[in-house]
């Protein structure tokens, strides 16, 4: 073993510093041609009779006996067997045994006894080949030269696998020498120096034979090293597909495969010249500008571009790109397009706004440009989607566009329309939700067929080293999960970078999966331009500050090869310094900056030339009598042939029958009623989350299930007209995070299709927190772009527990941008003009018929607005909540409040209380009213949508009473619920008038109690205090 090292250490191949003098850096790549070689064992070749075409007769001989020692003539066994143990030149041909037996047979057979543990030899010595390329494939890449400061581990481990035959300067002589001694003493291989000359029949799992099957070792390790331990580090043996893997290794083994013509060398160079300049021309204008620069990863650029060409030659015309702050702009300028001058124009502070959006556009806005591809002369669209700092969230929503985008243009095999998600090496271990969006790339319903991954691998987060950053070796471990192939590339190596980036690009369009492309770079300036990176991590700037650009590196080595002169080199430079110049030049005549120009996701027609909704009305939600039978019809029956459905669920059909029947809906019916009107209408929806299909709480029942058959499903919902849009719903996996990116994503492409995510119970939405805050609530006043989704977040105090009750609506109110101070003019259309101002839209219903017509009314808008809705969980059966079909026909609308209609409000002037409430309590309330006659006393109004407040109603509401006293009554904690949000509204309603009393239950840092008991009695406290008329005496 110590003997085959030692000549491994002879056969590394040459360093790219040997050959090309003007690239002087640590570890470089070795030219990547190979001679075609035909060999076999030297002994066999030195033998006499071997000579012109009888030597191809030798060699197949030779093979056939590898193949099976048997199947060749007794003569052939005996010379290639003595061969192979070592004999001399010229003595391994023995003459073939006669036909008699004789003393020779004698002899011959005492050889072959002889013989015999040579045969172990071979055959141990060929498992040993075949293990140690295997080695290679699995864990090469710990060996390549990843780093391009060649002071770092990209994999974190400094040490070599143990099975791997290569010399390395990883290593001090004292480590290197212990080590060679155990492996020496436990004899790893069996293999020595005398073995490397030794031809051996290649497995049908290599492609390093190129035309051959056989090489010498010494070759074959050669051809190893070349493939998987250079610039490149292919990870991919843990995947489960031989084919896949065969694929990988074929791209990576094959001899001579990554070669580059001078055309597409000059390319490379021009690009990395953009990318390049453009950092420094920012530089130079403006120095002290935050710019989250690219320098020490120029070759982003080029890689994106070749993923995008190569996808472009193969098909798609639709690219949705995420990303993180890091070569944004370059980004923007260099592989998007985004007009130069637009960009240069960001940095203008003094520009005004024309819209509203705020403005941090450098770093987080979108874009949406479609041009020509110069490479394949296609078209293709490119969007980049508006991202916020916190880094990784926009994954799933670039998924959930890229979905969409598929979907409309019925791409269902992601052949037209894919996804690149950029990423940083720290964000990229660390963040959750890059692991949350990996695991929906493969689910039926959310997959994107794929999505090219890379990671701007700068070996640094901020200030944090990645030893103290991740604990997996590398920070795409992540994509291991999914079987995606990861290929690690030295950064300083730009053929390599574009020939990894032209086979991701490959990987996806054959598998249509996930591909990871993580550039190993370094990040020659401090996180941002103003930091300074020597306080905490001086040895690598030091080697940083003498590290030669990557350009240069490459302009001198195509220089070196004759590819292109110093002046064609520094011409390409000018071209593209003139360029910017002149963009900037241009760029100090923009006086206004517009932020809807920078629309990841543009809704053509939707609204006027001007951006705005084409009007400010909203139609009558209501639905004609035949449509809600027939939907209703539909919904309680299996509109396909010989399906066996649950006893169970006939039934729940056949109760919903007959709520047909008696023109009344329940909750489920009233959403069935909802979709089935808007699918009709030609509005696609998608509802999804966890277990939605059934639905949590066993009402909905979307998908029915064949008992008899597997995987026989019927949706009765797309059964419900000829031409209708159509529905789809699905379980999600269990992640909040990502399915509600996901879903936020896909109601991004279009305006024409209600998105819905039901969270499983309403508290669960915090795990998807980053998603609300940061893109449904403040989505439009960041970045011009409307979304309609809605959230369905079943919330209620049914004594089930803290767990289980709040959906916090409390956490969604303080977040309405409505002023509670002041009270709006009440123009014409105040409810849409309101709605149109809002961030998003807070619903409690209490009624399905309300439930309907919010549904209805979020599509029927001329805007899109995010709709949160707090649904039941006990009224979804609760006898009390259903609504006739007169409250859904046409004329009838969604009611943001609901007066009362009983006693109280035949004689107002008599009402002492008004209790206004929202949501289920409503029943509660009624109920105890009922129970101590007090409906002339008490009048109880309904806030049915909370947000913005439905100020003009609920004066009128206050009003009507003018002797009543004022209480917003509720069933979650004082601290929790709406009351903080209610209270000054309607306070200022009243003008101040009055005070706002408080039922309901006393703060707490729970949402609930855990005690079946303790939860009534606080029940019953509260609905004693809503209806002792004495409760406030004391305090007024
Ligand atoms: C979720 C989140 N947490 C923290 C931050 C603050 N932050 C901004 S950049 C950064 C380091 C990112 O490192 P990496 O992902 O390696 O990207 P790089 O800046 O090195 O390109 C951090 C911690 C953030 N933006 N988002
Ligand atoms: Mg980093």
């Amino acid at each position: 073993m110590l003997n085959l090292r030692t000549c491994a250490a002879k056969l590394r191949p040459l360093t790219a510093s040997q050959t090309v003098k003007t690239l002087s850096q640590h570890r470089v790549a070795a030219p990547r041609t190979f001679q075609q070689l035909r060999c076999y064992s030297a002994p066999v070749a030195a033998e006499p009779f071997l000579s012109g075409t009888s030597s191809n007769y030798v060699e197949e001989m030779y093979y056939a006996w590898l193949e099976n020692p048997k199947s060749v003539h007794k003569s052939w066994d005996i010379f290639f067997r003595n061969a192979n143990a070592g004999a001399a030149p010229g003595t391994a041909y023995q003459s073939p045994p006669p036909l008699s037996t004789s003393l020779s047979t004698l002899s011959q057979a005492q050889f072959l006894v002889q013989a015999q543990p040579n045969v172990d030899k071979l055959v141990e010595d060929h498992l040993a080949v075949q293990s140690l390329i295997r080695a290679y494939q699995i864990r090469g890449h710990h060996v390549a030269q990843l780093d391009p400061l060649g002071i770092l581990d990209a994999d974190l481990d400094s040490s070599l696998p143990a099975d791997i035959v290569t010399s390395t300067d990883k290593l001090d002589l004292a480590v290197f020498k212990e080590r060679l001694r155990v492996l020496t003493v436990g004899g790893f291989y069996g293999l020595d120096e005398s073995d490397l000359d030794k031809v051996f029949h290649l497995p049908t799992t290599t492609f390093i034979g190129g035309n051959e099957s056989a090489l010498p070792l010494r070759e074959i390790i050669r051809r190893l090293e070349m493939a998987y331990c250079q610039h490149i580090g292919v990870e991919f043996m843990f995947i489960n597909d031989l084919e896949q893997c065969q694929w990988i290794r074929q791209k990576f083994e094959t001899p001579g495969i990554m070669q580059f013509t001078n055309e597409e060398k000059r390319t490379l160079l021009a690009r990395l010249v953009r990318s390049t300049r453009f950092e420094e021309f920012l530089h130079r204008k403006w120095s002290s500008e935050k710019r989250f620069g690219l320098e020490g990863c120029e070759v982003l650029i080029p890689a994106l571009k070749t993923i995008i060409d190569k996808s472009s030659e193969k098909g798609v015309d639709y690219v949705i790109m995420g990303m993180p702050h890091r070569g944004r702009l370059n980004v923007l300028a260099n592989v998007i397009r985004k007009e130069l001058e637009q960009i240069f124009c960001q940095f203008d502070s003094k520009l005004e706004a024309a819209d509203e959006g705020s403005g941090d556009v450098k770093y987080h806005l979108g874009m949406y440009h479609r041009r020509i591809n110069r490479v394949t002369d296609r078209n293709i669209t490119l969007s980049l989607v508006a991202n916020p700092s916190h880094l990784e969230a926009a994954d799933p929503v670039v998924q959930g566009k890229t979905k969409a985008e598929q979907f409309y243009c019925g791409d269902t095999e992601g052949k037209k329309v894919m996804s690149i998600l950029l990423h940083g090496d720290a964000a990229f271990a660390g963040q959750g939700i890059v692991y949350e969006t990996f695991h929906l790339s493969d689910l039926p319903s959310y997959t994107t067929h794929g999505t090219v991954h890379v990671v701007v691998n700068n070996q640094i987060g901020f200030t944090t080293d990645p030893r103290m950053a991740r604990s997996s070796p590398y920070p795409t471990d992540v994509a291991r999960v999914v079987n995606a192939p990861i290929f690690h590339v030295n950064a300083d190596d730009p053929e390599a970078v574009v020939y990894v980036c032209n086979v991701a690009a490959e990987w996806r369009s054959t598998f249509h999966k996930d591909v990871v492309v993580d550039l190993v770079c370094y990040r020659r300036n401090g996180h941002n331009e103003m930091d300074e990176p020597m306080f905490t991590q001086p040895l690598m700037y030091k080697q940083i500050r003498k590290q030669k650009p990557v350009l240069q590196k490459y302009a001198e080595l195509l220089i070196s090869q004759g590819v292109v002169n110093q002046l064609e080199y520094e011409e390409e430079i000018a071209k593209y310094d003139k360029i910017c110049e002149e963009a900037h030049a241009r760029s100090k005549d923009e006086k206004i900056l517009h932020i809807k120009h920078w629309l990841d996701s543009p809704w053509p027609g939707f609204f006027t030339l001007d951006g705005q909704p084409r009007s400010m009305t909203c139609p009558s939600t209501g639905l004609n009598e035949e449509d809600l039978t027939h939907i209703g019809q539909v919904a309680s029956s299996v509109p396909v042939e010989d399906f066996t459905i649950h006893g169970g669920l006939s039934r729940i059909l056949k109760t919903r029958g007959e709520m047909v029947k008696n023109r009344t809906v329940d909750w489920a019916l009233a959403e069935y009623m909802a979709f089935g009107s808007l699918l009709k209408e030609g509005i696609h929806i998608r509802l999804s989350g966890q277990d939605v299909e059934r639905g949590t709480f066993s009402h909905r029942h979307h998908v029915l299930h064949d008992q008899n058959v597997d995987k026989r499903i019927c949706i009765p919902m797309n059964h419900l007209w000829p031409n209708q849009a159509p529905y789809t719903v699905c379980n999600s996996s269990l992640s909040e995070y990502g399915v509600l990116g996901f879903e936020l994503g896909f109601a991004m492409a279009s305006p024409n299709a209600l998105v819905l995510w039901e969270a499983q119970f309403g508290d669960f939405h915090n795990t998807a927190q980053c998603i609300i805050d940061q893109f449904i609530c403040p989505g439009q006043a960041k970045w011009v772009r409307q979304n309609g989704i809605v959230l369905l977040l079943p919330h209620g105090m049914e004594g089930m527990g803290p767990e289980h009750s709040s959906a916090r609506p409390e956490r969604f109110l303080q977040m309405c941008n409505d002023d509670p101070d002041v009270f709006p003019k009440l123009l014409d259309d105040f409810d849409v003009r309101q709605l149109y101002e809002c961030n998003w839209i807070v619903v409690n219903c209490s009624t399905p018929a309300n439930f309907f017509h919010v549904l209805r009314r979020q599509i029927l808008l001329p805007f899109r607005k995010p709709l949160i809705i707090f649904t039941p969980k006990s009224l979804l059966r609760h006898p009390e909540a259903r609504s006739s079909f007169d409250d859904m026909l046409p004329g009838t609308h969604f009611l943001r409040v609901i007066p009362d209609s009983g006693p109280a409000a035949q004689n107002p002037e008599q009402v002492k209380r008004v209790l206004f409430c929202t949501g289920k309590v409503y029943y509660d309330l009624t109920r105890e009213r009922k129970a101590r006659q007090m409906e002339a006393d008490v009048a109880i109004t309904r806030v049915e949508q909370l947000s913005p407040f439905p100020f003009d109603l609920l004066q009128k509401e206050a009003q009507k009473y003018p002797a009543a006293e004022l209480v917003w009554c509720q069933e979650e904690h004082k601290n929790q619920g709406y009351y903080d949000y209610v209270k000054p509204r309607l306070r200022t309603t009243i003008n101040r008038a009055k005070p706002v009393w408080y039922a309901g239950r006393e703060p707490a840092a729970a949402p609930a109690t855990g005690n079946k008991k303790t939860h009534l009695t606080e029940l019953q406290r509260l609905l004693d205090t809503a209806f002792n008329l004495d409760a406030f005496k004391d305090l007024a």
